[in-house]
């Protein structure tokens, strides 16, 4: 740790042999693994616990990783670290990891969170249903592409994300087609194409996000998900299928850590129980790299000296 390492370069200084279990507070320079995923504001706030933990001393490392087999992998301790774990596209494979594979719940932040189906606003104005999912299929055809007619077309997430929701439509019964993107991008470029010719586009978005500050939308509204409607064919509304329903609207956003930490970096520990974001804070983070172009990493370094009040209370 650079505060251990200070304390003992000014020992050495003073000619003082000092024996090394004076230095227990040193905590390891095994590099800490922090998890990385495919969407802006997760890069960014993981880039800024690193720097802090860097701060703090400590060897940080970080590891690009699938969002549903991330958790079973931190549980093993093969990473140790994931900021933001959504409740929308996460969940099972969170529990899974926590039941099975050891993997911490490492809290839950303030922000609350919604994944879904996204129309801009302007949709309203040819499909005015368009804000609950039955009407929204009603003018299925207006989605419609060269790929998918007469069916319409769903923009949906990069499979690794978790949501199949081909599943959905199908459940649901829906007249549309979910073809899903690469990354995250390619998403943004369909919506603003789309809405610079104000032609009909529903995609798959996020909150928080940089996108409810450069575009005017909203969410649809799909059956609320209990438990039940992955378990029992009668609850929703297709009485002979499960998974006919959509995301939560007020979707958990939680931390995911190794069992290990405690024991092997307790000060870090302590940082890492206490991060927790509010919406705004993660909105933020997304605008930054989206909207205003810089780099993840450099977002990093600008949300830090931006949210300096929010750091140092990680550190009492
Ligand atoms: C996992 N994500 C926030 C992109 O939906």
């Amino acid at each position: 740790m650079l505060k251990s390492t200070m304390k003992f370069a000014t020992v050495l200084a003073m000619g003082v042999a000092l024996p090394f279990s004076a230095m227990a507070a040193a905590e390891s320079d095994d590099p800490i693994i922090i998890v990385q995923n495919n969407w802006t504001s997760q890069l960014v706030l993981s880039y800024v616990v690193g720097k802090v933990l860097e701060g703090e001393g400590y060897t940080v490392e970080y590891a690009p990783s699938d969002s549903q087999l991330q958790f079973a992998a931190i549980g093993r301790g093969d990473m140790h670290f994931q900021v933001e774990a959504w409740e929308g596209s996460m969940k099972k494979a969170f529990e899974d990891a926590v039941a099975n594979d050891g993997m911490i719940d490492a809290g839950t932040h303030d922000a609350l969170t919604r994944e879904e189906w996204w129309i801009p606003d302007y949709v309203l104005e040819t499909c005015p249903g368009a804000e609950e999912w039955k009407g929204l299929d009603a003018c299925a055809e207006q989605f419609a592409t060269a790929e998918t007619a007469p069916k319409g077309r769903f923009v949906g997430p990069p499979a690794d994300w978790g949501k199949n929701y081909a599943d959905r439509v199908k459940a649901l019964e829906m007249n549309f087609a979910a073809i899903n993107v690469g990354q995250a991008a390619t998403l943004w470029a369909e919506l603003q194409s789309a809405y610079d010719q104000k032609k009909p586009v529903v995609l798959f978005n996020w909150t928080p996000n940089f996108i409810e500050s450069k575009f005017k939308g909203r969410f649809v509204n799909f059956p609320e998900p209990e438990p039940a409607c992955f378990e029992d064919a009668s609850w929703g509304p297709n009485p002979n299928a499960t998974g006919d329903c959509g995301a939560p609207h007020g979707g958990w956003l939680k931390k995911a850590a190794w069992p290990g930490l405690a024991d092997k970096y307790p000060n870090a520990w302590g940082i890492m129980q206490k991060v927790n974001f509010s919406n705004a804070q993660i909105a933020a983070a997304a605008l930054m790299v989206d909207v205003d172009g810089l780099e993840a990493e450099e977002a990093a370094d600008k949300w830090i000296v931006d949210n300096a009040d929010v750091i140092s209370s990680w550190k009492n």
